[in-house]
């Protein structure tokens, strides 16, 4: 039998290569699904609704027959609500009350400043006028990023947040539904697809056209937000979750390996990477993942995810395991450790960092405050968690005293006769004291 996950040894001579191998990811797009979502996109640029409506009768099998039909309306979200077990919805609405109090604290303020010679300088921080936020159909139905998607967005001030979830075969997702209600999403529609991407983005009749488009999806949707960018804004094209986790060995092997599954089991390609220090913990590791995954109702994901794309790695010390980690640049990354703190300050790279044992990545997932959607596939080197900064915009304030247009005057006109650009330097000149 194969084994359930490998084992590395970072001593070894051929670790780097294996590293390289292990991180090696295919995001080749497949061209016919690039093809495929160009069609779309262009067909619902250029028939609206009527196009919309096709696609979502041919691939979501729905019965509307008109367009207007495929908006959910207010009254079905709040019964979503209302139907809701107690439990579930206080859990929803618990979690949406960590995560706005914590993006809160990431709304950007105006500024300004006032120079010697009266002239004022800033930064106007405005949210978007329209977001669309786009939640997958099928098992991929997350309530949780619906809330992770919207909160943000409201938070920042987005006067109108839109929401398309494709129905197949007509089913709503109650649990999406009432978390969109929770959230503050404003109109919702049973769309989907790269025809969804397409109306988000050029506008239909029904479904107005949004500035920034936000939310996982598909192969077709990532194809269609792609080729969208530009027209409007688009958030990250998220690949598989990873987890990248820093043991001492003194963490109950159980959680760690219960850790490792939770990331496996989104996805076949999600990736799972235990690094410790200490061999002997691994093999205890190893032990409680044969014996806790058969007891898996996603067993089959999991063993899959660990088999291709899983490793215990063994390390010479918790320094190696923080300078591995930033070459990996995880999603998430867990610090099991006792003075996690301190090994915190010395990684650089990753999307989110849960410190110390009690701190599993899926509190982070659900109701911990910070937000779900982050970097993957080593973005973590460039780029930062989903947050109300995606959301706002800044506008640069130039207001300019009589006495700065003299200063600014002669300084703009010598490098605009410098570039040879004329009515630039004559309408820095015109402002000038005669
Ligand atoms: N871990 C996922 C988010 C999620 N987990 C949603 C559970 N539900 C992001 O990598
Ligand atoms: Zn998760």
């Amino acid at each position: 039998m194969a084994a359930l996950i490998q084992r590395l040894d970072a001593r070894d001579a051929g670790f780097r290569d294996a590293l390289t191998r292990l991180l090696a990811f295919d995001a080749s797009q497949d061209e016919s699904i690039d093809r495929a979502a160009a069609g779309i996109l262009a067909d619902v640029r250029q028939r609206g609704d009527a196009a919309l409506l096709e696609y979502t009768q041919r691939y979501d099998r729905v019965q509307a027959t008109s367009i207007d039909a495929l908006e959910i309306p207010r009254a079905d979200w709040e019964a979503a609500l209302a139907a809701l077990p107690a439990h579930q919805r206080n859990a929803l609405e618990a979690a949406a009350d960590r995560v706005r109090s914590y993006h809160v604290h990431q709304r950007a303020e105006s500024w300004s400043y006032t120079e010697a010679d009266g002239t004022v300088l800033g930064q106007q921080i405005t949210p978007l006028d329209r977001v669309g936020l786009y939640v997958p159909g099928g098992k991929a139905a997350y309530p949780s990023s619906v809330l992770m998607n919207a909160i943000p967005a409201k938070v920042a001030g987005v006067p109108e947040v839109i929401m398309v979830t494709p129905t197949p075969d007509g089913v709503r997702n109650p649990i999406v539904l009432a978390a969109a209600a929770i959230a503050g999403v404003d109109r919702a529609f049973a769309v989907g697809g790269a025809q969804a991407v397409g109306a988000l983005a050029y506008g239909t009749a029904t479904l107005p056209a949004v500035d920034k488009i936000v939310g996982p999806g598909n192969a077709y949707v990532a194809a269609a937000k792609r080729r969208v960018f530009g027209t409007v804004g688009i958030d990250m094209i998220a690949g598989p979750s990873e987890i990248l986790i820093i043991c001492d060995g003194k963490t109950p092997a159980d959680w760690i390996a219960m850790d490792l599954f939770s990331q496996a089991e989104h996805d076949e390609l999600a990736q799972a990477i235990l690094l410790c220090p200490d061999a002997a913990y691994l093999d205890e590791v190893e032990a409680a993942i044969a014996r806790l995954l058969p007891t898996m109702p996603r067993a089959d994901i999991i063993r899959k995810s660990l088999a291709d794309r899983g490793a215990l790695i063994l390390v010479a010390s918790i320094d190696e395991a923080c300078e591995i980690a930033n070459h990996i640049a995880p999603e998430h990354l867990e610090i099991s450790t006792e003075d996690a703190v301190t090994v915190a300050a010395r990684i650089r790279h990753a999307g989110a960092i849960f410190l110390g044992r009690y701190s599993s990545e899926s509190l982070g997932d659900y109701c911990a405050g910070p937000n779900h959607v982050l970097p993957t596939s080593r973005t973590a080197r460039f780029s930062s968690p989903l947050g109300v900064y995606d959301f706002q915009k800044r506008s640069s304030l130039i207001q300019v005293s009589h006495a700065g247009a003299q200063t600014l005057g002669r300084i703009a006109a010598d490098l605009a006769h410098g570039e040879g650009l004329q009515a630039h330097a004559a309408s820095a000149e015109y402002r000038l004291d005669k």
